[in-house]
């Protein structure tokens, strides 16, 4: 149904974490605020992502909101890391519990956006024909959502069933009795992998550059875990705003250098058994370093050798070319192990890689691998993906990936320079995909909405970032990344992972926690960085 209403402060895109608080925050304080989704349902990240395995790799303690004490104690999480139908009837409930729904026009796209300079009000488009007007627009797309399949060869010639793990089918994939193949081993094929070849009569994975993967010794949680998370509302918040990724984390004492080679591998073994991601913090070099990190990297080697049984195979699942940490670190379940199944392949694409994909599946030098299945775990544009998806338009007339076509200039992560009263949750920038990514929205979303505050107070209808502070802000997100180990891997984080995005470091390194104190500070200074009219 065409949308008529002219008269939205603000339109917010996407009901996925962002968006759902987004709204929340805004009706709250009386603004006329209205959401379009895509899908068909709240969720985002989590209502796409269904395919078998896929869990989030933050606690599922943590990875919740904290703007209502009342949610927080009322919602009873089950596992230590919460599965994907779990946090989608988490932001279901959300959505209910706070009245969301009548606030959001699902199964719509958003095409285009132009701003009008001489009522500065957005007008917002979509693929069913709409035309939206606001003073705001509010992007709250994900940094994970703009899919990406690779373009092989003779893929539209395949007869058997194809799936991307970031567009998951509703009706799910029966993989039983079939032959499939698995493209990527990021996170998501590594959570993917174990559990399709428990069904499936033979997988076959295909590998182009081997993870590191810990294990994420999941589990229930038990009651007392879970009422002294539901009692410590208050620590939960403090640890918000004072660290680095949003949520507590054991602060790492010394370099991984200054302990003997053998009280460093207990350390690692204890971490290693207890499982996540909190591996990365038992020392506080590990991502500044390489021979630190070498460390730990070598540890995870070892183990992948300890575990998967063919010498040829465990050597191909050993990552050697990049720093440990700095691609995203997988958490899994079985993951090498599922190696030693006698009915799973690893097909190493550094050695033979895929020719063509045929009626009948794929060929790798010259060898067809007969599939009925093919899943693509291959990832995402990151970050600027779903931005630069959307179709908006500067004051110029120029899209925003014709402004970004050199790499992603934004001032705080939440606005650009050319597009006034647009705001970017979570965008480049931004600490976002480093932090306990539910913080981050919050943070964004506490600080735009202040920011509304702000302009309604002084009767602004007009608010954009100055292209100065924007450079500024651009090149301290550099600098700090240039402090890591993070850019000498080619990861989707500086964009290498799409065929000509520039590569640039996008998210914030230096912390959630000094984040917010940049932004606190450019409000305190009266939005500095910013023309208000
Ligand atoms: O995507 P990825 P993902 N031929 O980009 C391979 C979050 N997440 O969906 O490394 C062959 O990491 C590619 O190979 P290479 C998390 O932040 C979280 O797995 O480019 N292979 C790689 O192996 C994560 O980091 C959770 O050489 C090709 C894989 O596809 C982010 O989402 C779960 C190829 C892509 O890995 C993205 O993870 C899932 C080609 N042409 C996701 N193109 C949890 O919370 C790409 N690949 C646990």
């Amino acid at each position: 149904m065409a949308e008529t209403c002219d008269n939205h402060d603000v339109v917010v895109i996407g009901a996925g974490f962002a968006g759902l608080y987004a709204l929340h925050k805004l009706r709250g304080l009386g603004y006329d605020v209205h959401a379009v989704e895509a899908g068909s349902g709240v969720g985002g990240t989590w209502y796409w992502n269904r395919y078998p395995g896929a869990r989030c790799d933050v606690d599922s303690i943590d990875y919740c909101y904290l703007f209502s004490p009342e949610l927080h104690a009322e919602w009873t999480w089950t596992e230590r890391y919460a599965g994907q139908p779990e946090i989608l009837r988490y932001a279901e409930h959300v959505a209910e519990r706070f009245d969301l729904l009548p606030l959001i026009t699902f199964d719509t796209r958003v095409t285009g956006a132009d701003f009008d300079s001489s009522t500065d009000r957005w007008t917002v488009r979509t693929d069913r024909g709409d035309e939206i007007r606001c003073r705001f627009l509010i992007t709250a797309v994900g940094c994970l959502s703009a899919v990406r399949t690779p373009s092989l060869p003779g893929l539209d010639r395949f007869a058997g069933r194809i799936a991307h793990t970031g567009r998951w089918p509703r009706d799910g994939v029966d993989f039983t009795g079939a032959r499939a193949g698995v493209v990527g081993t990021g996170s998501s094929g590594i959570q993917l992998i174990p559990r399709i070849a428990e069904s499936a009569d033979h997988l076959t994975v295909f590998q182009r550059t081997p993870h590191y993967s810990v294990p994420a010794r999941n589990r229930p949680l038990s009651g007392r875990e879970l009422r002294s998370a539901q009692q410590s509302y208050a620590d939960a918040v403090q640890q918000a705003l004072s660290t680095s990724g949003g949520y507590y984390m054991p602060p790492p004492d010394r370099s991984a250098l200054a302990d003997p080679p053998d009280a460093r591998s207990a350390r690692y073994e204890r971490k290693w058994a207890s499982g996540g991601m909190e591996i990365l913090s038992t020392y506080n070099d590990l991502l500044l370093d390489p021979v630190a990190n070498d460390t730990l990297a070598e540890f995870v080697r070892d183990k992948i050798r300890q575990i998967v049984t063919d010498p040829e195979t465990a050597a191909a699942l050993q990552p050697t070319s990049y720093p440990i940490g700095t691609k995203r670190i997988c958490l899994d379940t079985d993951y090498y192990a599922t190696y030693n199944r006698l009915d799973v392949t690893l097909v190493d694409l550094r050695v033979t890689p895929i020719e063509q994909v045929v009626e009948t599946g794929v060929v790798t030098a010259g060898r067809l691998h007969e599939l009925d299945v093919l899943v693509f775990a291959t990832g995402y544009d990151a970050i600027t993906g779903p931005l630069t998806g959307l179709g908006l338009r500067g004051t110029d007339g120029r899209a925003l990936a014709e402004h970004w076509a050199d790499g992603p200039q934004t001032l705080l992560g939440v606005a650009v320079a050319g597009f006034p009263n647009l705001f970017t949750i979570t965008g480049p920038g931004s600490p976002s995909v480093l932090t306990n990514v539910i913080r981050s929205i919050e943070q964004h979303v506490d600080w735009i909405a202040d920011c509304l505050e702000y302009l309604r107070v002084r009767g602004a209808t007009r608010i954009e970032a100055e292209t100065q502070a924007q450079e500024e802000w651009t090149a301290q997100v550099t600098y700090f990344a240039d402090f890591t180990l993070y850019p000498r891997a080619d990861s989707w984080y500086l964009g290498a992972n799409i065929e000509g995005k520039p590569r640039q470091f996008m998210p914030y390194v230096a912390g959630l926690h000094t984040f917010r104190r940049a932004c606190d500070e450019v409000a305190g200074a009266g939005y500095r960085g910013f023309r208000l009219g």
